[in-house]
This record gives C-alpha cells, sequence and structure tokens, in this order.
C-alpha cells in the first residue's frame, strides 16, 4: 500500500499551529538553524530488508501479522517508512534472503518510492538448501580451502546482484570463529579469512567499497574471527583503501567505549560508516536510543567532529543503516523510533560549539567540557527533526500517523495474518 500525500498533509495541518510554535521558540536561540535543517533534510538512514518482519530468539518466534512476504513487499514497506519520515531513502539486501527474480523491475519499484539500494549482505552464517558444503566450522576461515572457495564465490556472486541495483558496497559479516579453547589455529584462521578476502576485494568493481563487520561473540562463543575491531581493521588495512570498518552497535562488549573507536577509525579514514540498534547485554538489537542515547549522543559528536576535520558530506560519505530486530514491538513502529533517534542525536550533535570544546580541552577545564556537550545533548531537537521531515514532504509525526492510518491493519487485509518474513 502506499500512503497518500493527502493523508500526510491532513495529519500535518491538525499538528502545525504547535509545530510552529515550537520551531520559532528553538530558531531563536540556535545560530544557523536553516543550514543545521537543510543538514537533517539530507541525512538517509538505510533500512535493512531483514528488520521488517518479527524477529525472534532461539527460544522462539512470535509473529507479527502482515510481514512482507517477498522483496517487493519489503520494498514497499520501505516505502511506507520513507513517505513518513523522509528520512529512509534506501534498503539494504541480504543475499540469498532477497535475491531479485527481474532486476530492473525491482529497480523501478524502489524508485517509485524513492528509494535506492544501500550496501548488500553476503551470508555464510547459514548453510542454504541444496549447498554443498557446510559452514558449521566456518567459511572465509574453513580449514578445507573447498570450503572457503564456495563462500568466496557466494561472496563475488553478492557484489554482481548488488551490481545489477546500484549498490554500491558488500558488507562482510562473518559468524567465523570457535566455540572451545583449542578448536582454532587463530593465525591460520586469520591467514586464511585474509587470503578469501583478498580474492573477493580483488572482484570488487572501482567504485565499491567492501565494509567489514565485526562482531564480539556470537554466534561462536569462545573466539571470533573478526572479534572486534582492531581485527577488522587489521584485514582493512590489508587488504587496501576500499576495505574500512563497520561498527554495528550492539557488537561490543559491554562499556566498550565506542565514540572512541570512532575518533580513531576516522583518525585513519577507515570507517565504513554503522549498523544502528541499542542493546542492555549483547547484540540485543533494540530500538536505537532506547537503552542508551548518551552514548548514541556522544557518537554523533565524534562522527560530526571526524566528517568535519576530512571535509566529509554528512549524508554521503559514510554508510549509515539501522540493524535491528523486533520481538515485540512492530517493526515498522519500532523503525520509526529508531530513525528519529538517530536524527536526534545527530541534530543534537550539530549544536555543539567545537570553538568553546576545543578551548575547554586544550585549558584542561574539564567541567566546562561537559557543559558544552550537555548544553547540546539537553536541548529538545524534536521540532527542528519535525520541521525538517516537513519540508520534505513527510509527516510531523509519524508514529501517530502511522496509527491513526491503520496502517498495520491495512497491510493485515493485503497480506493476510500468516505471511512471514524471510530474514532473521
Ligand atoms: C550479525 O549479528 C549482523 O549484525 C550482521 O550485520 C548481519 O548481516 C546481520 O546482523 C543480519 O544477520
Ligand atoms: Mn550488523
Amino acid at each position: 500500500m502506499q500512503i497518500e500525500t493527502s493523508t500526510i498533509e491532513k495529519h500535518n495541518q491538525q499538528l502545525i499551529k504547535q509545530h510552529n510554535a515550537d520551531v520559532d521558540h528553538l530558531a531563536s536561540r540556535i545560530d544557523g538553524v536553516e543550514l543545521l535543517i537543510s543538514k537533517l533534510v539530507a541525512f538517509q538512514i538505510a533500512v535493512p530488508s531483514w528488520a521488517l518482519g518479527t524477529g525472534g530468539t532461539r527460544f522462539g518466534r512470535f509473529s507479527g501479522l502482515g510481514e512482507p512476504g517477498s522483496l517487493e513487499q519489503k520494498i514497499a514497506d520501505v516505502g511506507l517508512l520513507h513517505a513518513l519520515n523522509q528520512s529512509s531513502g534506501a534498503i539494504s539486501l541480504h543475499i540469498p534472503w532477497d535475491i531479485p527474480s527481474d532486476y530492473n523491475k525491482i529497480k523501478q519499484l524502489a524508485s517509485s518510492h524513492g528509494l535506492r539500494f544501500d550496501a548488500v549482505n553476503s551470508n555464510t552464517f547459514q548453510d542454504q538448501p541444496g549447498q554443498a558444503l557446510s559452514y558449521k566450522y566456518g567459511s572465509l576461515q574453513h580449514v578445507d580451502k573447498a570450503v572457503r572457495k564456495q563462500a568466496i564465490g557466494h561472496n563475488i556472486e553478492v557484489i554482481k546482484h548488488g551490481e545489477q541495483l546500484g549498490s554500491k558496497a558488500l558488507t562482510v559479516w562473518l559468524s567465523d570463529g570457535s566455540c572451545f579453547p583449542g578448536q582454532l589455529n587463530f593465525k591460520k584462521a586469520f591467514k586464511n579469512t585474509l587470503e578469501s578476502l583478498e580474492e573477493i576485494y580483488a572482484a570488487l568493481p572501482d567504485d565499491w567499497k567492501m565494509f567489514i563487520e565485526y562482531k564480539a561473540f556470537e554466534p561462536n562463543f569462545y573466539s571470533m574471527t573478526v572479534g572486534d575491531w582492531g581485527q577488522s581493521y587489521l584485514y582493512a588495512s590489508k587488504l587496501g583503501a576500499k576495505a574500512k570498518t563497520l561498527v554495528d552497535l550492539g557488537h561490543h562488549l559491554p562499556n566498550a567505549n565506542i565514540e572512541q573507536i570512532v575518533s580513531i577509525l576516522m583518525m585513519e579514514n577507515k570507517l565504513a560508516g554503522f549498523h544502528f540498534n541499542d542493546s542492555k547485554y549483547g547484540d540485543d538489537d533494540l530500538t536505537v536510543g532506547s537503552i542508551n542515547p548518551y552514548q548514541l549522543f556522544l557518537i554523533f559528536n565524534e562522527l560530526v567532529a571526524g566528517m568535519d576535520e576530512l571535509k566529509m558530506d554528512h549524508a554521503n560519505d559514510l554508510g549509515w543503516m539501522i540493524d535491528a530486530s523486533h520481538n515485540v514491538k512492530d517493526p515498522l513502529e519500532d523503525l520509526i523510533q529508531s530513525i528519529e533517534a538517530i536524527m536526534i542525536a545527530y541534530a543534537q550533535s550539530l549544536l555543539i560549539n567545537r570553538t568553546q570544546l576545543e578551548h575547554a580541552q586544550i585549558n584542561n577545564d574539564v567541567t566546562g567540557a561537559q557543559e558544552i556537550l550537555q548544553q547540546a545533548y539537553r536541548t529538545d531537537v524534536r521540532p527542528l527533526v519535525a520541521e525538517a521531515r516537513l519540508r520534505a514532504g513527510g509527516a510531523l509525526n509519524p508514529i501517530q500517523l502511522f496509527r491513526q492510518a491503520g496502517i498495520r491493519n491495512k497491510l493485515i487485509t493485503q497480506r493476510g495474518s500468516a505471511s512471514k518474513a524471510t530474514g532473521l
């Protein structure tokens, strides 16, 4: 289904008076508010195809209703999100879950919703029906060269699908590692993985990047062959300029200082981009900003500082994506909340007075530095985020409109209650 422009306009009319008053109030206190709003309008966050259905845990999955049962329906869901918030103008596909049967048709469908194709993701963490060799003991790291070859071939095939769609990056996340001490020779696993990645890297088109995602644990519980940013950085620097480190917020051990990781990776021009989510314990895949919004703000503080130093385009020079899973919430409502949280953190980080912060730092004014950061963090920027949506043609309050317009019920009527999304 598509949401009519007139429905969005009607919704906006109901809220416009209060909204204008809130924006005027903020604009009178913020220098350069127009520039800030234009940056928010440009900023787009990709939605992964696997976040549109209900996730689950290894204990069970409680299906949602009206889930998208095909790639076309997943694109329609992201199109709905984008119509509501005008900030999710891209979709990221996971192969083989999302292999298009007709590239041109899929491309046309996506562009009719104003969407482009973000990074394509390979999958060597599951065995597929009919697959010759198993990934039970790893893929690119495997002791058996034949398994490594199969996994390399899969990644190259993913690049080919992505080329047809206009993607510009391959994200490689490996579940490779070991579950018990002694199971794996760490150095051989690293070298095998590097050799395999080299073959995939050689198949990258000139204008593509390879994003190497790390994860501290799970599904392997003793060691992961790309377990932290150091290992990812090592692979990326050995591979070459097109390979960069991808940070997924849920892939760290508790209390890791992710903002510091981001800052150093940017200094080395090795940050690929982000998979946003939130977590309390591990790879919880919770709604962005639902547990630790201050950490998200501190990460954006480093991102904006780093991008400005390198004169990068905030919207396009790094990969921005959500990577979440929804056990109990409506996936579309959850995604609306996640995107809003990212936009809020980005807007707050644009408010930081960098001259004052630098001054506080060189004078060891610790209290002053905290005041400057928290002055920005404690500013309620939601009206500015809403104003950016309004100017781009979106809804002032996307969740409210999603509910008022009965979008989920309409999807259930169209798709039935038993449709099940492929993916996690
Ligand atoms: C792994 O936990 C991960 O974060 C990787 O990005 C995968 O591609 C994605 O989730 C879906 O499995
Ligand atoms: Mn991820």
